[in-house]
């Protein structure tokens, strides 16, 4: 471990628990009545999504599990409306916003998807938890200043959090399955841990785990192939009739889940996506803390995650909740579609690429 991070270990312990005590509820959600949508059906999230009961004890469980670990600054989730900071007031007593309490001191900003692939969760289909951890950054370039509605904690907070995925520290997931399994990076290799129900703790199954240079299998929502981008589809046709770089045809695996696709992807091989689509021109995933953390843990293992035309982890997020397409997964098969996106002549999609690399593709709203 990058000896610079050994302070992130109690952030680790925290995470571990929280996905131990994630890891239960998920197997036992039938069984103890957390099956359904929160509120009856009447809760919704920022982002205008049903919560399902799951997603919002997962976030509980984390921020709890996270709170005191004395590390964390800021933390941002897809169930919170915005980044959550605390501050001391003038007797040196913490403030809390929002109701996590973190340490005014903490060096490290926590972004995380609490239970990934919950719409499935009700089938016992497989779900996850991804995280995402940055070091502070005061000096963000995100334009803030014409935000009048920010106060200096919320603008503090959000300069913290809206950092691009190369400034990552670590990230990774953890895939709640038929095992309950911890993948993540330091920074400087991949590494699978499996949960020992037996004595209860996590153990090293998969040491530096390298994905395969080329794979076999794409994995995308081909139900919305129609209103893709042109190259996907291009792209897409080719490799099913053997007419790509390897002359073979791809199967296609799709379990809905990100964390469970790219689990396969990085184990298997292949290309994993969520594109744009002519409805969803940012797609559908969440750049900060799905997106980012997951493309810094596949390059991490050798691996290739691009949003078309641009490296996912070079996207600067304007926003906590901005989507972002994202293709990711084995190095070959991502140069080669990434070679589709390159010769296109779309003026449309060109200007989209180009918009969300410099930043001015979504407007920070205020939180
Ligand atoms: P979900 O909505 O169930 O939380 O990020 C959201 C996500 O799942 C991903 O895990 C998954 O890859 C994707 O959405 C699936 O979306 P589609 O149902 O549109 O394929």
């Amino acid at each position: 471990m990058n000896p610079e991070l050994e302070e992130i270990e109690s952030i680790f312990t925290s995470l571990q628990t929280a996905v131990k005590a994630i890891s239960n509820l998920v197997r036992t959600s039938s069984l103890k009545g957390n099956t359904g949508l929160e509120g009856g059906g009447g809760a919704i999230n920022v982002q205008g999504e049903e919560q399902k009961k799951l997603d919002v004890i997962s976030n509980d469980v984390l921020k709890k599990a996270l709170r005191w670990t004395g590390r964390l600054a800021t933390i941002a989730s897809e169930e919170e409306d915005s980044p959550v900071q605390a501050i001391l007031d003038n007797r040196g007593n913490p403030v809390y916003s929002g109701d996590v309490v973190v340490d005014q001191e903490g060096q490290y900003v926590a972004v995380f998807d609490p239970l990934d692939g919950s719409s499935n969760i009700d089938a016992g289909i497989p779900v996850g938890t991804i995280f995402g951890i940055f070091q502070q950054n005061d000096e963000c370039e995100v334009n803030l200043d014409d935000d009048e509605s920010l106060n200096e904690v919320e603008r503090r907070c959000l300069q913290n959090t809206l950092q691009p995925g190369k400034n990552l520290v670590a990230a990774g997931y953890c895939l709640y399955s038929s095992a309950t399994t911890l993948v993540f990076t330091l920074g400087c290799g991949v590494n699978g841990f499996t949960l020992d129900e037996r004595i209860g703790e996590f153990v090293l199954t998969h040491p530096r785990i390298v994905i395969p240079p080329r794979g076999k299998i794409y994995s995308f929502n081909e139900a919305n192939r129609w209103d893709w981008d042109e190259p996907l589809q291009n792209y897409i046709t080719d490799i099913q009739q053997g007419r790509g770089d390897t002359k073979t045809k791809y199967t296609s695996r799709y379990i809905g889940s990100m964390v469970a696709d790219v689990h396969r992807t990085l184990l298997y091989g292949g290309i994993f996506g969520y594109p744009a689509d002519k409805k969803n021109p940012d797609g559908k995933l969440r750049l900060l803390y799905e997106a980012a953390p997951m493309s810094f843990l596949v390059e991490q293992a050798g691996g290739l995650a691009t949003s078309g035309k641009n490296r996912i982890l070079d996207i600067p997020p304007q926003q906590v909740h901005q989507r972002v397409p994202c293709i990711l997964g084995s190095p070959e098969d991502v140069k080669e579609i990434r070679r589709y996106y390159e010769a296109t002549t779309d003026p449309e999609l060109i200007a989209r690429c180009e918009a969300r690399l410099k930043g001015t593709v979504a407007k920070v709203v205020p939180v």
